[in-house]
């Protein structure tokens, strides 16, 4: 091999290991037997990594005896005269999950290392058993401890990872010590700059997740995008036999049971005809109860079964046209004014987004938690979900690229079994130039080559027609690439006064639809003037008003998701009064209240459901 192989081969295994040291996901995490981790957590903010790193800067847990003061080893005096400077017993509490910013005050504002600490005990419930750690996200790069020993580490802050810790785990006194650091970094996924809070921590549930010595790994049910007749998918079990084992698949309101044996690798296909089936729609949103069994487990999950396509410039569902009513979301607590993490806030979220009108959501701008599809299949809700690659992040490195891809993967996995996944959004307004085309073709053909059975798309950006102020189009080399042709627009408010969007006209070329993915107006709550005067409910209203006249005016357009159902937190929004570190573009305000342009949009969308 020459050097300069081995090098390039060294680093991608080292840019590709840092990226993803922890072990393939569990699907359906969901519904399997669990016990959680959630509660009161010791912690250590440590911005210097002084728990991590000694004074040559080298990193602890890589050393083959470690001091004492790395923090993972929960070091204790055993004689006064030892020297441990720091105590996680003594420390003050955080719950998990939920972000440190909005739990203590001098946190609000922090990016960088802080330490969990957990102990707990657990007894399996058969000897010969596996057990999982499993974290449904925490941001941004979390590094993992069980008794002393390092698990890995994860890179990205909305998706799940978890650890096969069977060998590790005792009955009594685990020590769990997880080091999360939210600090901002240029070649990250999400990169320095964004319009969303930052909020570091263990942000979503902790849990332990026991399965049989041979387990169900993945698994894949899905409708056939070719025949709507016919369930296909996969399933992969992992474990000490999985060669030559019985698996049988039930949906006991169809009337399948089937048995099936896996191969030498634990793996089947499968392919079941189904003849008087209910498809899942937005308006009879049907799921049907799928049992799967093998000798030593049963997992149970609930899956609609539906087809999503284009044909020219209709999105078909169920091959019948559909019209994505819908409105984008940060995930943020309505109750808290943190991050948004238990089913009780994804209700209010979906519930809020059902009064306006809607049968679509998009999940700005990052993957949201798993309870947000789980209602979203349940009530009707087609979703649009997003990976964060926001605005410009680092097209040209290699390392990076993996990231976006390893977060996407994840969520794919999470999800693929979610009726009311219709769209994966690869990312959001980035520029239109060689690196950034590449990156993002091969992440669009990435997820396609992971998932044939949902659309692809992109919030684009729009621009003048020929030069011509007045004629906007959308010309971007990845609208090619893409299903949907979907593009945020601020006239009236970046661009313009509201009423700019009468002299506006629209050539859109691609034979696609077309969807807004973004327009919207800031207003603070109760702040009343004329229409013209910025931050009043007023202006707002009256943007809506102007711009939903204009997108009639579209003639491929299938969809709007204005930006944004409730205000969220950004540090970038500094105005004092108005916004002081909030962005004010929510329909509802941070406190639950409706603004007068939600009753502009609830009206248009329901006249819009009455055309249908
Ligand atoms: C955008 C971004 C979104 C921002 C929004 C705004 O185009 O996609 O993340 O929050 O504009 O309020 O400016």
């Amino acid at each position: 091999m020459s050097k300069k192989y081995t090098f390039f081969l060294l680093l991608i295994l080292f840019c590709f290991s840092s990226i993803i040291a922890q072990e393939q996901l569990l699907v359906n995490a969901y519904n399997r037997t669990s016990t959680s981790l959630n509660g009161n957590w010791k912690y250590i903010i440590d911005p210097y990594e002084n728990g991590y790193y000694n004074y040559r800067y080298e990193p602890f847990d890589q050393q083959e005896s470690p001091w004492a003061s790395a923090f993972f080893l929960n070091s204790k005096p055993k004689n006064p005269s030892d020297l441990i400077e720091y105590d996680f017993d003594q420390m003050n509490d955080l719950k998990v999950p939920g972000d440190w910013n909005t739990q203590k005050p001098e946190l609000l504002y922090y990016e960088g290392t802080l330490w969990y600490k957990k102990s707990f005990d657990y007894t399996l419930t058969q000897k010969e058993n596996n057990i999982f750690l499993y974290f449904e996200a925490s941001n941004y790069k979390t590094e993992v401890y069980l008794n002393g020993k390092k698990l890995g580490t994860h890179i990205g802050g909305f998706t799940p990872f978890n650890f096969n810790v069977t060998d590790i785990l005792k009955e009594k006194d685990n020590l769990l010590v997880v080091k999360v650091d939210n600090k901002r970094l240029k070649e990250a996924i999400p990169t320095l700059n964004t319009d969303w809070w930052n909020y570091g921590g263990l942000t979503r549930d902790v849990k332990l997740i026991e399965t049989g010595s041979t387990f169900i790994q993945d698994y894949s049910i899905q409708l056939n995008p070719e025949n709507n007749q016919q369930i296909k998918g996969y399933i992969q079990l992992k474990g000490k036999n999985m060669a030559q084992r019985a698996i049988s698949i039930s949906i006991p309101k169809l009337n399948i049971k089937k048995e099936f044996k896996t191969d030498d690798n634990g793996y089947i296909d499968f392919e079941i005809p189904v003849k008087k089936i209910q498809y899942w729609s937005d308006k009879n949103p049907h799921l049907y109860q799928v049992i799967l069994e093998t000798e030593e487990e049963k997992l149970e999950d609930q899956i609609g079964f539906r087809t999503i396509r284009t044909k020219g410039t209709q999105i078909l569902l169920n091959n019948e046209p559909v019209y994505l009513r819908g409105i984008s979301i940060h995930e943020e607590s309505p109750f808290r004014k943190g991050r948004g993490y238990s089913k009780t806030d994804a209700q209010q979220l979906l519930l809020w987004a059902k009064e306006l009108g809607c049968n679509y959501v998009r999940l700005a701008h990052y993957p949201h938690n798993e309870h947000m599809v789980r209602l979203a299949d349940k009530m009707g809700m087609l979703v649009w979900e997003e990976n964060p690659v926001y605005w410009t992040i680092e097209w040209n490195n290699p390392s990076t690229y993996q990231n976006a891809e390893n977060q996407l993967f994840e969520l794919i996995t999470r999800d693929k079994n979610r009726a009311s996944v219709i769209i994966w959004s690869m990312a959001n307004e980035t520029p239109n130039i060689p690196a950034r085309n590449k990156f993002l073709n091969k992440l669009a053909q990435f997820t396609k080559s992971q998932d044939n059975t949902r659309l692809i798309s992109a919030a684009l950006e729009q621009k003048n027609y020929k030069d011509n102020p007045f004629i906007r189009t959308i010309d971007d080399p990845f609208a090619n690439q893409v299903d949907i042709l979907s593009f945020n627009e601020y006239i009236g408010w970046y661009d313009g006064l509201p009423e700019k969007c009468k002299k506006i006209t629209w050539q859109i070329e691609q034979d696609k639809p077309v969807i807004i993915s973004e327009f919207g107006a800031g207003a603070k709550k109760g702040h009343y003037g004329t229409k013209n005067t910025r931050w009043t409910e007023e202006f707002q209203e009256d943007l809506y008003i102007e711009t939903l006249k204009m997108i009639d005016g579209i003639d491929k357009i299938q969809g709007i998701s204005p930006w944004v159902l409730v205000d969220f937190r950004s540090p970038r929004r500094v105005l004092p009064i108005i916004q002081d570190g909030w962005n004010r573009k929510g329909v509802i305000s941070d406190d639950g209240q409706k603004k007068k342009a939600f009753f502009i949009l609830q009206d248009y969308f329901q006249k819009k459901a009455r055309t249908e």
